[in-house]
Parts: C-alpha cells; structure tokens; sequence
C-alpha cells in the first residue's frame, strides 16, 4: 500500500529553479517574474488516479493521470511542449519520466516527516523544491 501524496502544500525552498527554467528556454522577462513566485501544490490521490495542480499568483498548471499509463502532456503556459509522459512508484516515491524534446527530463516526489520534496530535472540540470502541509 503505497502512501497518500493528498494534500494542499506551500513552497518552502526552489532550488536551481532558474536554471531549470533556462534549460526549457523560458523567457527572461518571464523568469524574472517566475523565480520569486510560492507555489502550492495541491495533490489528489484516489488509488492508482493523481491529480496535481500546481498554483501561483501568476499561472496555474494541472495535470490528471493514471499511474503506469502513458499519457501526452501539454505543459501549457509553461514550456508548451508535447511530452509523452510516465509516472510510476519506486518504492514511496512517485518517479515521472517525460519524453519529448528535451533528453532526461523528468520528476520525483517523496515525502520526509511533514515535507514534500520535488525534484524536477532536464538534462544536465536538477530543481529542488520543498514544501510544507498547509495546516
Ligand atoms: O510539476 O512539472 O509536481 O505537473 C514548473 C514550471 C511559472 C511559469 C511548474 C508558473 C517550470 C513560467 C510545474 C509556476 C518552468 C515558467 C506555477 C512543475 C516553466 C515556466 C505553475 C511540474 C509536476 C510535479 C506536476
């Protein structure tokens, strides 16, 4: 039984995340407004059903998907790119890969004690967010 990612959970650190962004060839005027944003991520997990929205005062972004099924993504208002993208358990450990353009892009989300962690990679570059349960 794998454990329940459900909650609502506020940004704490965003590690990198420029250089995250540069790689995906994010806009500097764009980035310049992104890096100083608090992201929430609010996750639904009902059995092998996820949903996470990821939010902030500038854009919001969800994404709805089944664990071991491939699914296209369009990461609308971010990159916008087409991906072909994959999320599976490894252990307590949602491990996501995303195929497109871009080599080695993809995400894991952990908890430890009452933290989500996510790192968001592409190619050589690597992200680090925490986040803390809201109440
Ligand atoms: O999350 O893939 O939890 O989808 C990362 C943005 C910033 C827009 C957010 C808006 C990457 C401008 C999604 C931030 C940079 C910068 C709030 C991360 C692109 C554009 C939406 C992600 C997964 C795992 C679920």
């Amino acid at each position: 039984m794998p454990i329940d990612f459900s909650g609502t959970w506020v940004m704490e650190t965003n590690d990198n995340f420029e250089d995250y962004m540069k790689i995906l060839n994010i806009d500097l005027v764009t980035r310049k407004i992104a890096i100083h944003l608090s992201q929430t991520k609010v996750i639904i997990q009902d059995a092998d059903k996820l949903t996470i929205k990821t939010l902030s005062t500038f854009r919001n972004y969800e994404i709805s998907l089944t664990i071991g099924e491939e699914f296209d993504e369009y990461t609308k208002g971010l990159d916008n790119r087409m991906l072909k993208t994959l999320v599976n358990w490894q252990g307590d450990t949602l491990v996501c890969t995303q195929k497109g353009e871009k080599a080695n892009r993809g995400w894991k989300h952990w908890i430890e004690g009452d933290k989500l962690h996510l790192e968001l990679y592409c190619e050589d570059v690597v992200c680090h967010q925490v986040f803390r349960r809201k109440q």
